[in-house]
């Protein structure tokens, strides 16, 4: 006769069995976290370089890929430059560059009128956020309706001296010296003005990364391609491409495929899933076919805008008025389009 005191057989396999059910969830909450592949950042990186046509790391020769936000006019929303905001589209996100567009014509603008002291000060406190929030940052001197950036290219040159100066030991602050020049604006004419700008700026920030526009707002990159700076002046310069997926279609990818298989220096420093006002349809389906593009070449880019403007490019909803804290919910089809683009390439 089996002692009183023994337990079942089967009474017995049932602690075992949750013994081990617990075991395997401790193992899993004490396991370190499966890691996202780390984001290119300036932590990981630390200053960039263009090597062979690419944006590499200055210390690795390894390329990076920045994909990030731009602001849109520093003057007109200023609230979204905020350290909430960064840290949301940096870890969220998946953002590793910020792009500040100061404009320089419009209302408000640095050249007209607008208060320079208060837009320096955004300028600034935009560097610093995206310093503590490990991005790269893109000064971003927004020519627009000046359309020759030659209009203001004394202004500029005074900027960017200031800038570059301030800046010089940042690894991860990249400058703009135009955004996109259009109207009967030639290449030659973009030349001369990055002639004048560009050796302002490596008077200090003798290495750092320089974006130069293109004619005809950022699309003749051929034109680019077949007349570059000159050696003395190209060293780390990039060129500006720039597409609104509801405009621009085929024939505008095949030159960014062309230009990059030609291996001229490409970055997209401003692009949107609209048309090219900033508003109408939003066209998911060119979209992806341009970030399929952008991916296959390795560019970089930076989605037009964050704001809650009531357009299309505006990537947050115009209902909701808080400058950081913004959820899904308050995304707009561009924002969320570009939340799930940019968080597939985390
Ligand atoms: C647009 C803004 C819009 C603003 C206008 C100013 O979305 O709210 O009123 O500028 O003129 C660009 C420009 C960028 C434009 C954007 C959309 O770089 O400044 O922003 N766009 O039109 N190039 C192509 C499109």
């Amino acid at each position: 006769m089996a002692p009183a005191f023994e337990i079942p057989r089967r009474a017995r396999a049932v602690p075992a069995l949750l013994l081990a059910v617990l075991i395997v969830l401790a193992a899993a909450l004490l396991a370190p976290a499966p890691q996202a592949a780390a984001l290119d950042s300036p932590a990981r990186c630390g200053a960039l370089a263009v090597k062979d046509g690419a944006l590499v790391s200055a210390k690795t020769g390894k390329p990076v890929v920045l994909r990030g936000v731009s602001t849109h006019g520093l003057a007109w929303y200023p609230q979204y430059v905020n350290d909430a905001a960064f840290k949301k589209l940096r870890t969220d996100w998946g953002a590793n560059c910020i792009r500040l567009a100061l404009y320089t014509e419009e209302y408000g603008g640095y050249c007209a009128g607008g208060d320079k002291r208060e837009l320096m000060k955004l300028v600034d406190a935009g560097v610093r956020y995206a310093t503590a929030n490990d991005m790269y940052v893109i000064i971003d001197w927004h020519t627009l309706s000046d359309g020759n950036p030659n209009t203001h290219a004394k202004a500029a040159r005074k900027f960017f001296a200031t800038v570059a100066k301030k800046y010089a030991k940042h690894k991860n602050v990249l400058y703009e010296i135009c955004n996109e020049p259009n109207g009967s604006t030639t290449w030659k004419q973009v030349k001369s003005y990055a002639k004048k700008v560009i050796p302002v700026i490596r008077k200090h920030a003798k290495r750092a990364v320089i974006l130069v526009g293109t004619p005809e707002w950022c699309q003749r990159i051929d034109q680019a391609a077949a007349s570059p700076l000159p050696a003395k002046y190209a060293a780390n310069v990039m060129y500006t491409f720039h597409f609104y997926a509801g405009t621009h279609k085929a024939d505008l990818r095949k030159r960014l495929n062309a230009a990059c298989k030609a291996g001229m220096p490409v970055f997209v420093s401003e692009y949107g899933i609209c048309d090219a006002s900033g508003n109408g349809g939003i066209s998911t389906a060119q979209a992806n076919k341009w970030m399929k593009l952008l991916d296959k070449h390795h560019v970089s880019s930076c989605i037009w805008n964050l704001s809650n403007k009531a357009e299309s490019a505006a990537l947050l909803k115009p209902g909701f008025s808080k400058a950081s804290g913004f959820g899904y919910k308050n995304l707009t089809k561009s924002g969320r389009w570009a939340y799930k683009m940019l968080r597939a390439h985390r």
